[in-house]
């Protein structure tokens, strides 16, 4: 075993603290050295960057309890820390050294499978991908389905209430979880691990912790809602010459194919051309240009019938000339390569620039309206604006990102940036929408965010934060 420094490698660290935290999760659970450090120390975007004394990895509950008691009692700050795949910059440190980063990869057990009880209780640290893996080999599904479930983790995705493409037919993660356990800020152990789908006994705290952002306390495992798994699926991509052509394809999709309707996502023209320029191995979808198009996924649990279902909800569109073309996958390799134009977006955008994120929700029926306006207002601020409009059409999701080309100067980007939000945002506001749909607010959003939220619901936020966390040791800078 290794002796730890006695004085951290950033400032402001309390003296004995990593004699303590050495004591209590050992050589493994620390993680000292700043090369080993580095990825811990900046997102997913290389957006933020910042610094820690430690980064602590503990492998159960109890640890975690114990590391929270230390860091409460010496009033050090902490960042809980799952997959760092967030989009908000939620799970990086500040630049002040004084931050501990609570990594939780090490809980990564899978603790019980139910399958007569549609449940499985994980740890915090386990990947995405593996519920997926750990469900199918029960025959149940987990739904939540992101463009990062290889990398995140079920405490990051709880913590954010993530969405992604499956929101339209089983909600957000909120809808997905059944109990939690958490380590408060004091490091108590609340276990709320109920396997429960109905539990009227008073307020619901499970709904705190999620979305909450690291704000709260640490989520240490979850129960999670399984379903049927779909044994069938059927995918189209479709050319439109107008988002209201979208809106209302969508509309009818959902009467015509019911709940087997899962994903409709949309992308415009120049998103899709940005993937093509810069994801190998991808090529168009479809013939011709189009001003915005759809990737559109029906499942079930029986095969039969689902692509004529999805062919005759499509040929009718056609017909009818409200959208133009349309490619219904014949086989699940065609059906792989049109994901992977969707998932590619993000990855694009980093590769192509510096894209300004603006992840809103906006009832449905009012985004065409609010595209319009806003493309209008954005051209007339920055003539040569570059729009990057995707997003989850189906839940009323928009990623209505503005891509600057990589070598803008530091300054202008911040003075554009901050222009830009205003912008979009205000106008988000005025139609009732959201500035987080589902990547949170974290440091990204948090000056945006009093602007917006009504002052009483702000400050009833300030005071359940006041009353978890008296010492404001968790994730400090962040949401608030
Ligand atoms: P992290 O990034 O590590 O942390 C995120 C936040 O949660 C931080 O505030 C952190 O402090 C907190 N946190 C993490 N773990 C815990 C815990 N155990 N207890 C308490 N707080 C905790 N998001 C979507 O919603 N929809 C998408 O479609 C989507 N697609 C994406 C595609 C790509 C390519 C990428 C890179 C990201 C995407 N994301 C998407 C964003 C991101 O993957 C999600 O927000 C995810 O839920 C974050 O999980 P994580 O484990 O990486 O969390
Ligand atoms: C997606 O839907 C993610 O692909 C990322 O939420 C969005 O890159 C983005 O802005
Ligand atoms: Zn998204």
């Amino acid at each position: 075993m290794t002796t730890p420094p006695t004085t951290p490698p950033a400032a402001a660290a309390h003296p004995d603290l990593l004699q303590r935290l050495h004591a209590t999760v050992g050589d493994a659970g620390l993680v000292l050295d700043a090369e080993a450090q580095a990825p811990y120390l900046q997102d997913w975007l290389g957006k933020w960057h910042g610094r820690t004394p430690v980064v602590v990895r503990p492998s159960s509950t109890e640890q975690t309890a114990a590391v929270m008691a230390i860091c409460h009692e010496t009033h050090t700050p902490v960042v809980t820390q799952g997959g760092n795949t967030g989009m908000s910059g939620g799970a990086t440190p500040d630049g002040s050294g004084a931050q501990v980063v609570l990594s939780m990869v090490r809980m990564n057990a899978i603790r019980h499978v139910d399958p007569m009880n549609n449940s499985l209780t994980v740890e915090a640290g386990v990947l995405l991908a593996n519920v997926h893996a750990a469900a199918a080999e029960i025959d149940r599904f987990f739904p939540l389905s992101l463009g990062s479930e290889g990398s995140c983790t079920v405490g990051g995705n709880l913590a954010t209430n993530a969405g992604g493409i499956a929101v339209l037919r089983y909600g957000n993660t909120r809808d997905l979880v059944l109990g939690i356990e958490a380590v408060l800020p004091d490091g108590r152990i609340w276990n709320g691990l109920r396997a429960l789908r109905k539990d009227n006994t008073g307020y619901d705290l499970r709904h705190l912790f999620i979305g909450s952002e690291g704000t709260l306390g640490v989520i240490t495992a979850a129960v999670l809602k399984l379903y049927p798994r779909p044994v069938a699926r059927a995918t189209a991509w479709i050319g439109a010459a107008s988002l209201e052509a979208l809106v209302a394809l969508l509309a009818r999709l959902r009467s015509h194919c019911g709940e087997r309707l899962v994903a409709f996502e949309m992308m415009s023209q120049a998103s899709l051309d940005l993937v093509l320029a810069h994801v190998t191995a991808t090529r168009a979808p479809l013939a011709g240009q189009h001003a915005f198009h759809a990737l559109v996924e029906l499942a079930d649990t029986r095969a039969d019938g689902l692509a004529e279902l999805l062919e005759e909800g499509l040929g009718a569109a056609l017909e009818d000339g409200l959208v133009q073309d349309v490619a219904v996958c014949t086989n699940a390799s065609q059906a792989t390569a049109f994901w992977k134009l969707r998932e590619g977006i993000s990855q694009a955008q980093v590769r192509a620039g510096k894209a300004i994120k603006h992840d809103i929700a906006l009832p449905i029926s009012a985004i065409a309206g609010f595209v319009a306006q806003a493309d209008a207002a954005l051209q007339a601020l920055q003539p040569d604006v570059r729009i990057v409009n995707f997003g989850h059409l189906g839940d009323g999701n928009l990623h209505y990102n503005v891509l600057q080309p990589a070598d803008t100067p530091y300054a202008e980007m911040t003075e554009k940036t901050a222009l830009l939000n205003r912008t979009v945002h205000d106008l988000v506001h005025a139609i009732g929408g959201s500035i987080s749909a589902e990547h949170g607010i974290g440091q990204l959003r948090r000056d945006e965010l009093p602007l917006y939220k009504p002052a009483l619901e702000f400050e009833l936020m300030m005071r359940i934060k006041q009353a978890l966390d008296p010492n404001q040791i968790m994730n400090p800078g962040k949401l608030l």
